[in-house]
């Protein structure tokens, strides 16, 4: 099956539109949330000409080859509490639809990457953009933005970053778009439902964090900090142990995580 013809059974992605080309799927969504759109809304694209990642970085993605979507969220009270989560557990289930579809073993780097643990370091397979759209400047909803490189061929990766991989990469063979786009709906929808019933994703979240006791290099606005990975507070803030032993915290959205 085409992505453009593809069609979710339950209610995350039922409401679904196929854009052949698009400036960023996050960018458009945002857009229809403020004018209303109903939760579970998914926009798809083949192709985006102004991806983006976070603290207004890029995505790159090779036409026709990757998996470039966002879901729409209108999380219940309490808002901020949920918006924390929801990030969660959508990198949770694509690591599953991942291991599911393709039998590649990714790992969640802080906050929210997908990440394979090779050679000693580390390569990003799939990145998240979650967004909070706004109402009469009142927080309303959430737009969760994934890039995930599917059949990206290895010649490809150098060009979308120096530690870039795919499926295609990793499991030597090519994987249908389609059905990791329906595993994940699939397991994220069921993460969903169990959240807005009251179970607290953090804990699986946190021990599902990669590179835990080992090094890293932080970049915040004022610089590069180097530390040990200790992994994730109650908040999900990233925890790193300073070489003089003190325990600093990030905030989602401020800095980098590099391995060392
Ligand atoms: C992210 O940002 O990892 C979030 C990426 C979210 C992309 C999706 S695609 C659908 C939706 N629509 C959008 O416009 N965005 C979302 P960040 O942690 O800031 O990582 C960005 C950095 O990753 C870049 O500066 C590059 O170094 C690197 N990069 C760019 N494209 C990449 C790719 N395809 N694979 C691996 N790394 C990439």
């Amino acid at each position: 099956m085409e992505l453009s013809a593809y069609r979710h059974q339950g209610y995350l992605g039922a409401n679904v539109h196929y854009f052949a080309q698009a400036s960023s799927t996050n960018t458009l969504l945002l857009q229809a949330g403020a004018e209303g759109a109903p939760e579970g809304t998914l926009f798809i694209a083949d192709e985006q000409t102004a991806g983006r990642g976070r603290m207004g970085r890029r995505w790159e993605a090779p036409p026709g080859t990757c998996l470039l979507c966002s879901l729409l969220f209108r999380p219940p009270a309490p808002f901020d509490y949920h918006l924390a989560r929801v990030p969660m557990i959508v990198g949770l289930a694509m690591a599953e639809a991942v291991r599911q579809t393709a039998g590649v073993d990714a790992r969640l780097k802080w906050p929210n990457d997908l990440i394979v643990e090779r050679d000693g370091s580390w390569f990003k397979l799939a990145g998240l953009l979650g967004e909070v759209g706004a109402v009469e400047n009142v927080p309303a909803f959430l737009v969760v933005g994934i890039g995930v490189n599917v059949n990206v061929p290895p010649a490809q990766l150098p060009a979308l970053a120096p530690n870039a991989t795919s499926l295609l990469a990793e499991s030597g063979r090519p994987v249908d778009r389609v059905a990791l786009l329906d595993a994940f709906l699939t397991r994220a929808e069921a993460y969903y439902d169990r959240l807005r019933r009251g179970w607290d994703p953090l804990p699986r979240w946190r021990q599902a964090l990669a590179w835990k006791g080992r090094p890293v290099a932080v970049q915040t606005s004022r610089g590069t900090i180097h530390g040990v990975m200790e992994g994730a507070d109650d908040d999900g803030a990233l925890l790193v142990r300073l070489r003089n032993d003190e325990m600093r915290r990030f905030s989602v959205g401020d800095v980098t995580l590099r391995p060392t």
